[in-house]
């Protein structure tokens, strides 16, 4: 908490550190109220930063400091400054060895952020700025140093684990000891990391590619030990595809990973020790979903990625946290494209980009992929530094084919080993690399906003020569009123009548036959002239969603069934049966508020029934070509949003695409219940995924045999994926009774599961049934919620208001004021986490009045409610602000 506002850190005001740190000694006495910590810091003048010797600023937050010396002599109270946030200590020579001596309390540490207790098991969370929270630092990415660490403990504390190698343990006195731990490679205090507990853990071991021999260990609770198997195999396959694409090995003769239950993220990638949350690391097939197992798959792999794009590279200045952050989802997302369904993986990524980063570039937080200012760093780990950023890197991939980008990468790597680079060295060692040239290119990193593409055409039969117009545009966000044109790289093609892919010559080109292209827009307004061009084309744009924008393109509905039937791009098929449901739903909501009969046009239902019917497609595919854009994707898509249109719209189509295409739904159904042993592996997802998709659809008719099916699929089920589906349609579509029944047994059977715990909660906080709130209040006295633990927070709070619109958007404004209320309480608690929460209330402007007049009252409600931390604080007076 602070005493005044908080104030606003500058990319404009970067000054190189004024002092370097060569080596960090750290030593650890742990104490659940009273941990000490002692650091011996060799200290040098930066000659880099000027003439002189400034006075040395050390970062400290909730410190207890005991004692500071110089050289071995004792600095008194009066020699140095100590305030809030740190330490200010003159300095009369340009090199010497400070010992700082101070004292934490791990246990009272609610933030998760520096060092703290999980279930009796010491952790530490460093990045962006948990370092200070655990000693006096230079805490920012560009000090890199080598750390050494002693940790002492109880012996009741067997495991004591840190970065690097482990050089040395032995007996303290008669009840502790000590491990020593040393990382030979310089890194920033945000890599540093300290587990200690009473754990277990899995071996393996993976030959790189140089034939040097590396110990993986995947730590846990012992009542957890079972769950590591899927975590270390997708290390191995991560380890491996980092060798084959991009050349690169791991470094260190030991790779650890331990899993916490409390945990802010997803996970960290402290060198040679990354920390998982629980939820992120741990499964099996009887109690975690397939969407589980591939997210364990990409974030262990994401995570052991950031070695090299992170660790051996780092970050100069949290400005250029997308440098690392894009560019590591970028790896992972190819990663795991390469492992399962490309076109799948990349539906699901761009829903997700569409739904929620879209909202976000149009909400009051907007910024750029490196934002130019911000109050709380933690603030700025958002969907456009990662998922638009890893969009940026994936446009310089397409502009440069994968080997001009391999080419890039290498030199990346190759230039900054070692050190701290900018979004700027990224690109122009992709410039540097492949003699071109990326100088508009650069604005994606510094324009905010999602950029729209209106898109126009036409035809000259005679002349056989067809014109694509394309008008770019991108909308005020704050601070940035107007753009300059976007590089835009927009891959395209060109369908006949009967889907056959046409042959594109560009004029003036003397390239051979080829029927897609990368059509690279610059201009705010630009044509492209294709000859020879035998029949009127239907264009099929965008493909593979080549850059994160939005097009506009008139389509009609029988040309969307052209390209959902025939498209070479799998991608584009599954983009053009959202834009079919769009249409038919913007319809709906226009006929709602019309107070006209609803009708759901006849368009949509054949082409979903010719998806039903069509043989040899990808049953994942199908699947999501199956599901309706959510209400949040139409939320975003709106003008203004009506919550209460697309609530009706939604159910209305839902309910009518469920009745009329029953049978075909029963039939698929029935088609892939067999009962296969589960593995999860692309193919068999991909049937259960659909399998599942065609229950819930069933269920939506409410009728009892649907819901039979349910019940028997329930019961039977050896899967939490299929278990969880059964669930999940009883609780969305049954009566009480028997869905009360139902969630009862299968709390029963798992009420010692975590992650199955989280995921029964989650269940019932998404119900679109009415009463929900009621059952969320309730949730949170049940014995198994806790305030404190970030996962039973999301799982009931966070699915409530993100993923249950029909409820959350009750008319009276319940569901804002009562998420007012959550996000006060934790803000005392988890500030990252409480500033996470109070999202959805913050695109208040967007919606009708009425629920915009109650989003605002909730929102204002939680700035008048006292001090606010830091973080809660700049996500809400940016929200409040009306310009
Ligand atoms: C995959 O980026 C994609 C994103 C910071 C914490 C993990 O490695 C990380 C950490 C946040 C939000 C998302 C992710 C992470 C963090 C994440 C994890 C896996 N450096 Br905050
Ligand atoms: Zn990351």
């Amino acid at each position: 908490m602070r005493d005044a506002q908080p104030g606003t850190v500058y990319l404009k005001d970067y000054r190189q550190p004024d002092y370097l740190v060569d080596s960090t000694r750290l030593r650890f006495e742990l104490e659940p109220n009273a941990t000490l910590v002692q650091s011996r810091l060799k200290v040098r003048r930066n000659p880099a930063a000027g003439e002189g010797l400034p006075p040395l600023k050390l970062d400290g937050v909730n410190l207890e400091l005991l004692s500071v010396a110089m050289d071995g002599a004792p600095l008194a109270a009066a020699d140095f400054t100590c305030h809030d946030e740190g330490l200010s200590i003159p300095v009369d020579r340009a090199e010497f060895t400070l010992e700082i001596c101070n004292r934490i309390d791990p246990e009272g540490n609610t933030s998760l952020e520096g060092l703290y207790l999980s279930n009796g098991m010491y952790c530490t969370q460093c990045e962006a700025e948990g370092f200070r929270k655990i000693t006096y630092y230079p805490d920012r990415p560009d000090v890199l140093s080598k750390f050494t660490a002693t940790i002492i403990a109880p012996r009741d504390y067997p495991i004591l684990l840190s970065n690097g190698n482990e050089v040395e343990r032995g007996e303290i006195d008669g009840d502790r000891h000590f491990v020593t731990w040393e990382d030979p490679f310089a890194k920033p205090a945000y890599l540093f990391a300290l587990v200690a507990g009473r754990l277990e853990k899995v071996e393996d071991r993976f030959t790189t590619m140089s034939g040097r021999e590396v110990v993986l260990q995947i730590f846990t609770e012992p009542k957890n030990i079972h769950k590591c198997a899927h975590a270390m195999a997708s290390l191995k396959a991560a380890m491996r595809w980092d060798e084959e694409v991009y050349g690169r090995e791991y470094d260190l003769d030991i790779f650890m990973i331990v899993a916490v239950d409390h945990f802010n993220m997803g996970a960290m990638e402290n060198k040679g020790l990354n920390i998982f949350n629980s939820a992120c690391v741990l499964a099996s097939p009887e109690t975690a979903t397939d969407a589980a197992f591939q997210r364990i798959e990409s974030i262990v792999a994401h995570e052991y990625f950031h070695n090299w794009s992170g660790n051996r590279v780092t970050c100069r200045d949290w400005f250029q946290l997308s440098l690392k952050e894009g560019f590591t989802v970028f790896r992972d997302a190819e990663f795991s494209a390469d492992m399962n369904s490309r076109a799948v993986k990349r539906i699901e990524d761009v829903s997700m980009l569409r739904t929620a980063q879209f909202a976000e570039d149009a909400g009051p937080m907007s910024h750029p992929v490196r934002p130019d200012s911000y109050m709380e760093i933690s603030n700025f780990y958002t969907l456009t530094v990662y998922e638009k950023g890893a969009e940026v890197v994936r446009m310089i991939h397409t502009l440069l084919g994968p080997e001009g980008f391999r080419r890039g990468s290498d030199l990346y790597f190759d230039r900054h080993d070692g050190s701290a680079a900018t979004c700027e060295d990224f690109i122009a060692a992709m410039e540097d690399a492949n003699g071109v040239e990326l100088q508009q290119f650069r604005r994606w990193y510094s324009q905010a906003g999602t950029p729209i593409l209106e898109i126009s055409d036409d035809y000259d039969a005679k002349q056989q020569r067809y014109v694509l117009t394309v008008r770019q545009s991108c909308p005020p966000t704050p601070g940035q009123p107007e753009k300059q044109p976007f590089h835009i790289p927009l891959k395209m093609g060109l369908l006949g009548a009967d889907g056959s892919a046409l042959p594109l010559v560009a004029e003036g080109s003397s390239e051979g036959e080829i029927n897609e292209r990368v059509l690279e827009i610059t201009e705010a307004e630009q044509s492209f002239t294709f000859e020879n061009i035998a029949e009127q084309p239907l264009p099929s744009l965008l493909r593979g969603f080549s850059a994160p924008v939005k097009v506009r393109y008139d389509y009609t509905p029988a040309q969307l069934r052209l390209l959902m039937r025939a498209d070479r791009d799998a991608f584009n098929r599954w983009d053009a049966s959202q834009r079919l449901a769009f249409g038919a739903m913007a319809q709906l909501q226009r006929d709602f508020r019309a107070g006209i009969a609803l009708q759901l046009s006849s368009e949509l239902v054949e082409a979903y029934r010719s998806v039903l019917q069509q043989e040899g497609l990808d049953p994942a595919l199908v699947a999501e070509m199956l599901t309706l854009p959510s209400a949040q994707t139409l939320a975003e898509e709106a003008e203004t949003i009506d919550a209460e249109a697309i609530i009706a719209a939604r159910k209305f189509a839902e309910h009518t695409l469920a009745e009329a295409l029953y049978d075909e739904l029963l039939a698929t159904y029935r088609r892939l219940n067999h009962d296969k042993p589960y593995r999860p592996v692309a193919d068999d997802i991909a049937e259960r995924r659909l399998k599942n998709t065609a229950l819930a659809y069933l269920c939506v008719t409410e009728r009892k045999d649907a819901l039979a099916l349910a019940e028997a699929q329930f019961v039977a089920a050896t899967n939490m994926t299929d278990s969880s589906a059964a669930l999940a349609a009883l609780v969305n579509r049954a009566d009480d009774q028997c869905a009360e029944a139902a969630l009862q047994s299968f709390y029963e059977r798992w009420k010692e599961d975590d992650q199955v715990v989280d995921l029964w909660l989650g269940l019932q906080s998404s119900s679109p049934q009415r009463g929900t709130l009621g059952a969320v209040r309730a949730l949170m006295l049940h014995p198994a919620f806790e305030l404190t633990n970030p996962n039973r927070v999301r799982a009931v709070l966070g699915t409530f208001a993100n993923r249950n619109f029909t409820q959350f958007h009750q008319p009276d404004g319940s569901g804002f004021h009562f998420l007012a209320a959550q996000v006060i309480a934790l803000d005392k608690l988890n500030p990252q986490i409480a500033a996470r929460l109070v999202t959805p209330l913050t695109r208040w402007k967007k919606y009708r009045t009425g629920p915009r007049e109650a989003m605002h009252a909730a929102l204002q409600s939680v700035m008048a409610s006292g001090q606010l931390s830091a973080d809660l604080y700049e996500v809400v007076s940016k929200s409040l602000k009306t310009d």
